[in-house]
């Protein structure tokens, strides 16, 4: 039976797309409950999120459980911030804020091991099953995991081309939020102006084949961008989505 994440890789490869939400929640169980709720990944976010590393092997434990590809936001593009994430046997990262070909190269080679790039060496992590997996297995397995690369500001933007250039990148991610601070209007991820950078951008993407990914809050963003091609879509938050419920809630039992 196919992985989560060869089922994931296989439907981006036929045009499809595939949706996660973002997570800050600690409780494995909501990982678990994304999984069963049809959702294909999550983002477990150290970015923006309160979750330790220690937090994280557990939440990526509950995405094993729901059937969902685990990926982590990076809190930066360090070695360790990636390498540790990987080492917990994350699907993938998703490092924010990338800015030049260079930076992208330099998470490229802190997330891949011999020949692509240079991981730290370690077998006995979870994500080696603490070396219960035969070393050259998990050595050519772990260099599957995906590579997600965020553009979001006015250096990223300003390099586009030489980071869509960058081998190893499986998809360029936009965050509309951090876009819109960077062209002036913090927040208004609807404002023409930032609605027409992302559409640039997923353009300038395409031609060059790179799957892109974008973050929508509203059911009319997230057409409007699987309608512009945009395939890895990322869909509000778990707190949000638990905030919407309980207001809808209260809205239809209420007088
Ligand atoms: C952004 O919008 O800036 C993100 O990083 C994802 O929501
Ligand atoms: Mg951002």
């Amino acid at each position: 039976m196919a992985t989560p994440l060869e089922t994931f890789k296989a439907r981006l490869a036929r045009g499809e797309a595939v949706y996660g939400p973002f997570m800050k929640a600690l409780d494995a169980s909501f990982m678990e409950i994304t999984g069963y709720a049809g959702f294909d990944f999550a983002i477990l976010d150290m970015e923006h999120g309160p979750a330790s590393f220690a937090d994280m092997q557990n939440l990526i434990r509950g995405a094993a459980l729901g059937g969902l590809v685990p990926i982590v936001r990076t809190y930066d593009s360090s070695e360790t911030a990636i390498s540790k994430a990987l080492d917990l046997g994350a699907g993938g990262v998703q490092v924010p804020q990338i800015q030049s070909a260079e930076e992208a190269r330099a998470v490229v080679r802190a997330a891949k091991y011999f020949p692509k790039g240079e991981r730290g060496v370690c077998r006995f992590v979870r994500a080696a099953r603490y070396s219960a997996t035969p070393r050259n297995e998990y050595f050519a397995k772990a260099n599957e995991a995906l590579l997600i690369l965020q553009v979001e500001g006015r250096k990223g933007l300003d390099n586009l081309d030489g980071i869509l250039g960058v081998e190893g990148l499986d998809i360029l991610f936009i965050g509309p939020y951090d876009l819109s601070q960077s062209l002036g209007v913090p927040g208004d991820v609807a404002n023409p102006k930032v609605v027409a950078a992302i559409k640039e951008i997923s353009e300038r993407a395409r031609k060059v084949n790179v799957v892109t990914g974008v973050f929508a809050d509203t059911p009319e963003a997230a057409r409007r961008w699987k309608a512009a091609g945009i395939q890895y879509m990322s869909y509000l938050t778990d707190v949000g989505i638990y905030l919407e419920a309980c207001r809808g809630i209260l809205d239809a039992i209420k007088d």
